[in-house]
């Protein structure tokens, strides 16, 4: 979990693999590394062979609170619709190399990317890695060629990286810590607290974090300490809406959402408010499991605007932690402003789990 190039993580998967004992209990698992270990030394080759040609800069530096990523087609529409989001100018014409640009909403500030087209399952290895890094994605499909082509050769191609778009029943992330134990937040099916502990264990990993989002059993749990599948939100971005007659939009639109499970947004870059900016970060913000929580400054009384945004399930030190490393060490209490309080200001300790909207204010 620690190897953060894939060189480092080959490397530790050997090591691993070299030291599970062979017997049928640990098929899966071995089978499981020796997959990953065949996709990672994928990833090299194809590296290798960009580097001969004088790579250009393809991964983008995360800022902001949620990154974005727009996918699609040679001229589906990505960059007019990055322009939209964004009010930032990219040069028109085929667009090269990715490139940021910010998106806010109600102080959320989102990293939106526009990326070079998809031009070859072969050829995508670099856009695909971007997409595994992403919070998120749009996936523009052109409404004047096959929709449904389009739509189902992308998602194909995610899968075939071990991207989905579809929520999973169950995500479980795993945050390795110093110190502290294992702590679960959220539901196990068929399996106990202890159960988890133990698997743990058996992969060397004493202190973490485990966030379940639905309900987990002990497999999702050992999936995730591979991170084999991703689970990345996505919207429909139904483009250049203004070339079809309204008929024909309307029964295409309408047969494109019942053929998928993701929402459907319809745009036309001739106009920039015909995005509903609105449903698509909330939706998005949704999926992530994402809240927003507000500061207070203790000696002025004032309520930032940009808000924390930190996984539902939170503690009260948990946002201490992201504010400055100080404020969680010297940590006393923290008052809540909220609605959803009998009285507010309310005084909590540190293990207080916040909610969407809270207002905080932090001693220390
Ligand atoms: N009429 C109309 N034309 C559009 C719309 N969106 C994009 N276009 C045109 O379609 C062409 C491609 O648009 P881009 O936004 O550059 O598409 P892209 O996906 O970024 O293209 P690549 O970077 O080459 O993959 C351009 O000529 C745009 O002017 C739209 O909503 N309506
Ligand atoms: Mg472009």
């Amino acid at each position: 979990m620690e190897a953060r190039t894939p060189e480092e993580k080959l490397q530790a998967l050997q090591e691993f693999l070299s030291a599970v004992p062979k017997h049928k209990g640990t098929e899966r698992l071995r089978m499981q590394v020796t997959r990953q270990m065949a996709a990672l030394k994928k990833e090299l080759e194809e590296r290798k062979k960009k580097k001969v040609g004088g790579g250009e800069q393809f991964f983008v530096e995360k800022e902001g609170d949620v990154q974005l990523v727009i996918l699609g087609f040679p001229g589906s529409g990505k960059t007019s619709l990055f322009r939209c989001l964004t009010g930032k100018e990219e040069p028109p014409g085929a667009s090269r190399k990715p490139a940021p640009g910010i998106l806010a909403w109600n102080g959320v500030y989102f990293q939106v990317v526009d990326t070079p087209p998809i031009l070859s399952e072969s050829s995508s290895g670099k856009l695909m890695a971007l997409a595994r890094n992403a919070d998120a994605l749009i996936l523009t499909i052109d409404s004047t060629m096959d929709v449904y082509l389009q739509l189902d050769s992308l998602l194909k191609l995610l899968d075939d990286n071990r991207i989905t778009v579809e929520k999973p029943k169950a995500i479980v992330e795993i945050e390795k810590r110093a110190t502290g134990g294992v702590t679960i937040i959220g539901d196990l099916i068929n399996a106990t607290t202890q159960d988890v502990i133990s698997l743990l264990r058996e992969y060397n990993i004493y202190h973490a974090i485990v966030r379940i989002q639905g309900k987990a059993t002990l497999d999702d749990i050992e999936e995730a300490i591979f991170g084999s599948y991703a689970y990345k939100p996505a919207v429909v971005m139904l483009t250049k809406v203004d070339l079809l007659d309204g008929n024909t939009l309307k029964s295409m639109a309408e047969k494109l959402m019942e053929s998928t499970s993701l929402p459907v947004h319809l745009f036309t870059s001739t106009q920039c408010s015909s995005l509903r900016v609105e449903e698509i970060a909330s939706y998005i913000f949704k999926e992530l499991d994402l809240i927003k929580v507000y500061t207070r400054n203790p000696k002025t009384g004032e309520v930032e605007k940009r808000p924390i945004v930190i996984k539902r399930g939170a503690k009260v030190i948990d946002v201490a932690r992201k504010i400055h490393s100080d404020l969680y060490k010297n940590f006393k209490y923290a008052r809540i402003w909220s609605p959803r309080l009998v009285f507010s200001p309310q005084k909590v300790g540190r293990d207080f789990q916040l909610e969407d909207g809270d207002i905080i204010e932090i001693v220390a």
